[in-house]
């Protein structure tokens, strides 16, 4: 356990809440696809007194006096991200990636505009235009899809809408996509229409900047990403673009959006940059697509029907329909087990999207915390006999599997956190 010592002797009943969380963390397999567990560096970074700044404005242009230290903590948070990525400009500001896709909308649109992106329950996001979000509400959104057979995005679909709508944006990406982005297709279906191209990498960014994916730089106009999940940094975001974009996109943010920048997360970010930038990174980020593909393999020769058949990335999405079990049933089931992850719509769901029929699974977390190839056999045994239990309501099997959990991982330490006492 992190001592606290502040916090525990001024707010005791909250110290015990963090360290109750702590105490979960460590014991539980962590497969939730956009979750990671940080260094110790993040941890440390994030929790600052940065945090006592407010600092409108951009390095060298604030609104506020007092800026000697943060504009530099800001300028290497941006020249990491710009290094890191390969990109002219960066915007490392954005709240999370809500906000910074609101960004975008704001830099490239105008209400009412049309816009065109991977349906929510096709594995996109809610930003990328579905009803319920703003960005649904305000603008004229088109949504593509995923092949019934495939489970893949249709290129050809997308190109059909694209020429029949004329989208101002055009958003690929998403947060259930187990599959490669083609970015040069987009690219050139965004070129032909004369949409701004936007790849929203949330989800894949650690995996772009350690090489197990392909970048969109050279290809997407504008690039939004949390930093918060394959990437292993604090909870934020980063939009990046071309020199061409920049001044859009900063103004967008600020003071289009938001007010002053998290500079404690923006340090975080920065921290977790440098990490991206070595080659233990690299290692990592191959290790997540790794785990994931002998995860997926594991479970479909258990009979666990996968969407698009696999993945090429940190992700899995898995359809129960076949197993005699919904998703959120199965998810509830897991987390009693130890095994943490979340329910999900897969592609023409029958179900709602609260009581779905899938499970998303991510590598990410437990590849940081150290689990390799050799585990995912039996990772998989567990969460098929965890399925079979909640079949049966046979609470007792649930918590044998989580005791279980509970040991291996007892052997690996958590980032951030290190042993914890048995
Ligand atoms: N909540 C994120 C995810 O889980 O993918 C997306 O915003």
């Amino acid at each position: 356990m992190i001592p606290h010592p502040a916090l525990t002797g001024a707010d005791p009943e909250l110290a015990a809440l963090v360290g109750a969380e702590e105490r979960r963390q460590f014991d539980t397999m962590k497969l939730i696809a956009s979750e990671n567990y940080v260094s110790a560096a993040v941890l440390e970074a994030a929790g600052t007194v940065l945090t006592n700044k407010y600092s409108e404005g951009y390095p060298g242009k604030r609104y506020y006096e007092g800026q000697q230290v943060i504009d530099q903590v800001e300028t290497l948070a941006i020249e990491r991200a710009k290094s890191v990525f390969g990109v002219e400009h960066a915007n490392v500001q954005p709240y999370s990636g809500s906000p910074a896709n609101l960004a975008v909308y704001l830099a490239f649109a105008k209400p009412g505009d049309t816009v065109l992106g991977l349906g929510l329950p096709m594995g996109g996001h809610l930003t990328h235009g579905w009803p319920v979000s703003a960005t649904g509400a305000w603008f004229n959104a088109v949504h593509y899809g995923v092949g019934r057979e495939t489970g893949r995005v249709d290129l050809d679909e997308v190109r059909d809408l694209a020429r029949r709508h004329r989208p101002k944006l055009i958003f690929c990406g998403g947060t259930a996509v187990p599959r490669t982005v083609d970015f040069p297709a987009f690219a050139e279906i965004a070129r032909e229409v004369g949409a701004v191209l936007v790849a929203d990498v949330a989800h894949i960014a650690g995996l772009i900047a350690g090489g197990a994916h392909p970048s969109p730089v050279g290809h997407a106009d504008v690039i939004t990403t949390t930093t918060h999940k394959t990437l292993r940094g604090p909870r934020g975001a980063m939009i990046l673009t071309s020199a061409e974009h920049a001044k859009a996109v900063d103004k967008a943010v600020f003071p289009g959006l938001q007010g002053g920048p998290h500079n404690s997360t923006t340090a975080g970010i920065a921290v977790a940059l440098r990490e991206a930038s070595t080659p233990e990174f690299r290692t990592y980020a191959q290790g997540v697509v790794a785990n994931a593909q002998a995860l997926g393999a594991a479970l479909a020769s258990r009979g666990f029907d996968l969407v698009s058949g696999g993945t090429d990335n940190h992700l899995l999405l898995v359809d129960l329909t076949s197993k005699d079990i919904a998703g959120k049933p199965a998810a509830k089931a897991l987390d009693r087990a130890g095994i943490e992850l979340n329910f999900n719509t897969v592609p023409y769901d029958t179900r709602k999207p609260f009581d779905p029929s899938g499970l998303r699974i991510g590598t990410a977390a437990i590849t940081t915390r150290g689990l390799g190839t050799q585990h995912m056999e039996g990772l998989a045994g567990w969460i098929d006999d965890a399925l079979s239990a909640a079949r049966k309501d046979d609470e007792a099997a649930l918590d044998g599997i989580a005791g279980e959990v509970r040991s291996l991982l007892a052997g690996f330490p958590m980032p951030g956190l290190g042993e914890l006492p048995a």
